[in-house]
């Protein structure tokens, strides 16, 4: 496999701990291989060959009216590492500007709703659209043509340029997903929050959140006015959420300790949608039944036929529970439910479930469904459940989210009368799945052995009879059994993630599983340096970015550099003093890499150099990793 080595060299100065490190001499501007990371890949991306954008501390972020919220994202996005002041401003543009052009007919044609341009040069960065979704994501395009430094939290030197490109962009689905389980295992609304601001990068645009199941309830549901049958809604926060999958039915462990327990209050949760919505993500919430519902039969005992209660259930089963489809008081409760979550959601869908109602009854399941879904209609949403509930007619337009084959005859049969379809095809699309036997956490009964970044990568989401215009989309649902917290959510979303994002995003005709794995080759840097965790695949030649700053000083020591080094095991760093002289230097991480923690930025420390005649020195930093080879220059000027 081709190697691609990309160098950048930035002037790192707040980052670095050396005394003597002052104004930043100029720097030496390496090739940049700009469009050709871009990910997903554009539909269009030339490089122009003019001179490349270059962001300083007199840039600003011209932008008016609607696009205002995009402009404030995209300067909250950048400020950090370039420690720019980054304005934003109504008016002309300058030279070295990030324009925001909002308006109609401004975005690729026949493309209003999600396209977008990127025009880069010394000019500007002019970024048009029709909407802000459009402009939000160009604005991802940019951030990936900017060097990886720029997702630090921290200040780090520049330059900061990006490659003179000419770029025109649209997706393939409006519907690119991914769904967090959060009721076998909890995420805190700061985690959720922080996955989204990673899934957005890959332009995900739709965050589905379960947050029902048999082990866990984890959505406060407010005591109506109207509570005929007097139920404690309560009780589903109170005794519901304290729930998780600890174990599998034998009793044998699951993940690395007992499921996280927790619930969201609805201000919580229109805290998530309303972060999710200025990242242009709709949140799709997942109210699961028949089946699935043992933490609600747990909570309620008027939903169980007998009156009583039934007993928690920390165990990964499923398919024991349900709803009663008989008893009027089943559709009382979901009234309340649903009508509340429909109140707090913005975005069109409901989703219902309808998954593995095995003990239901075939014709309970769809007296059920006759009785559910037209209650999702009438609070103006669109229903949306997993592919079992096209065993009835669906109303049209409706999202069938197809997870596995069993029910493909009632799929097509729904879908010839209007229905549409989200494809999660288990084996190439869970990322719950372990990547392969050694993976610490994960199940493995939808993709055995290498279900890596490739396989769910490579497969074509309109299929089994469907066309192009049946298929809204694409989501990768993230079970969580096995998952304690975020950092565990990211190691198994990354890199799959990206693929599936790819997979949605991308025409089929332009997606080449080559041309990805060498495009993915510089994303471990840009999640390392933005502090997401991520597993660090064998099959990516992944890139080493280093950070050396310039400096001025006598006496070089200490602290000289940080770099990147996904798949490194134990990098070398050797450094040319540019006056003749070589010595090694010594390599730290800077944090510990683990089996489920990728490896971090490492930091390079030089031994004491003195340069005995003054002048101004270019000094190279060779960094050896088992894939390969990064090499940078800085100079160091002598005179103080
Ligand atoms: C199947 S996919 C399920 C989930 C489990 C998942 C584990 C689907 C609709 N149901 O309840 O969490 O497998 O991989």
């Amino acid at each position: 496999m081709r190697r691609t080595w990309r160098v950048v060299v930035v002037t790192a100065v707040a980052l670095l701990a050396v005394p003597a490190a002052a104004a930043p001499a100029a720097p030496i501007a390496t090739v940049d291989p700009g469009v050709q990371r871009l990910l997903p890949r554009p539909v269009e991306a030339v490089a122009t060959g003019r001179t490349p954008f270059s962001l300083t501390e007199d840039s600003r972020i011209v932008a008016g009216g609607a696009a205002r919220a995009v402009a404030d994202y995209l300067g909250d996005l950048l400020r950090p590492a370039t420690g720019y002041r980054l304005p934003i401003t109504g008016g002309h543009a300058r030279r070295g500007d990030i324009v925001l052009d909002l308006g109609r007919g401004k975005g690729p044609q026949g493309h209003a709703v999600e396209g977008y341009r990127l025009v880069t040069d010394e000019r500007a960065a002019t970024i048009s659209a029709d909407t802000p979704a459009g402009l939000f994501n160009g604005v991802q395009t940019f951030r990936q043509l900017l060097p990886a430094w720029v997702e630090s939290r921290s200040k780090v030197g520049g330059p900061w340029k990006a490659q003179a490109a000419k770029i025109s962009d649209y997706p393939r689905f409006g519907y690119r997903g991914v769904m967090l389980d959060v009721a076998r295992s909890y995420l805190t609304v700061a985690e959720i929050k922080r996955y989204i601001d990673t899934a957005v990068l890959f332009k995900v645009n739709t965050v589905h959140l379960h947050l029902t199941d048999d082990q866990a309830w984890r959505i406060a549901i407010n005591p109506p006015e109207d509570n005929p049958s007097g139920l404690d809604y309560g009780a589903l926060t109170r005794v519901g959420s304290l729930g998780g999958a600890d174990r599998y039915g034998n009793g044998t462990p699951l993940g690395t300790g007992p499921a996280i327990r927790g619930s969201y209050t609805q201000r919580d949760y229109s805290e998530i949608v309303a972060h999710a919505r200025s990242r242009f993500v709709t949140v799709v919430p997942e109210i699961d039944g028949p089946g699935h519902t043992n933490a609600a039969l747990a909570s309620i005992p008027q939903l169980n036929p007998d009156g009583v209660t039934k007993p928690m259930n920390n165990t990964a089963d499923v398919g024991y529970s349900t709803l009663d489809a008989n008893s009027p008081v089943t559709y009382e409760f979901l009234r309340t439910v649903l009508g509340q979550l429909a109140k707090l959601t913005p975005g069109p869908y409901l989703h219902i479930g309808g998954d593995e109602a095995l003990v239901t009854g075939h014709d309970n399941y769809l007296t059920y469904l006759r009785k559910v879904l037209p209650e999702v209609t009438a609070l103006g949403k669109i229903p949306m459940g997993w592919n079992e509930f096209a065993a009835v007619d669906l109303p049209p337009g409706a999202v069938i989210h197809f997870w596995r084959g069993a029910t493909l005859a009632d799929t097509l049969k729904q879908v010839a009368r209007g229905a549409k379809v989200v494809m999660s095809p288990a084996g190439t699309t869970y990322l719950d799945q372990k990547y392969d036997p050694s993976s610490p956490i994960g199940l493995s009964w939808a993709c055995r052995n290498a279900c890596d970044f490739d396989r769910y990568y490579d497969w074509e989401p309109v299929r089994d009879g469907l066309t192009e215009s049946d298929v809204i989309g694409v989501t990768g649902p993230l079970w969580s059994e096995t998952i304690r917290g975020l950092a565990q959510a990211e190691w198994l979303s990354h890199p799959r993630l990206a693929s599936i994002a790819e997979v949605a995003w991308t025409q089929q005709s332009a997606r080449n599983l080559a041309d990805f794995t060498a495009r993915l080759s510089s994303l471990g840097s840009r999640l390392t340096i933005a502090g997401v965790n991520f597993r660090p695949s064998p099959a990516v030649p992944w890139t080493t970015d280093i950070s050396a700053p310039s400096q001025r000083t006598r006496t070089l020591r200490g602290e000289i550099a940080r770099f990147t080094a996904p798949s490194a095991a134990a990098p070398l760093a050797t450094l040319d003093h540019g006056d003749g002289t070589k010595a090694d230097a010594t390599v730290t991480p800077t944090t510990t890499a683990g089996p489920l923690t990728a490896p971090g930025l490492w930091k390079v420390t030089a031994a004491e150099h003195r340069y005995s005649r003054p002048g101004t020195y270019r000094a190279t930093l060779t960094i050896t990793t088992p894939t390969g080879v990064a090499t940078t220059h800085f100079t160091i000027t002598t005179h103080l």
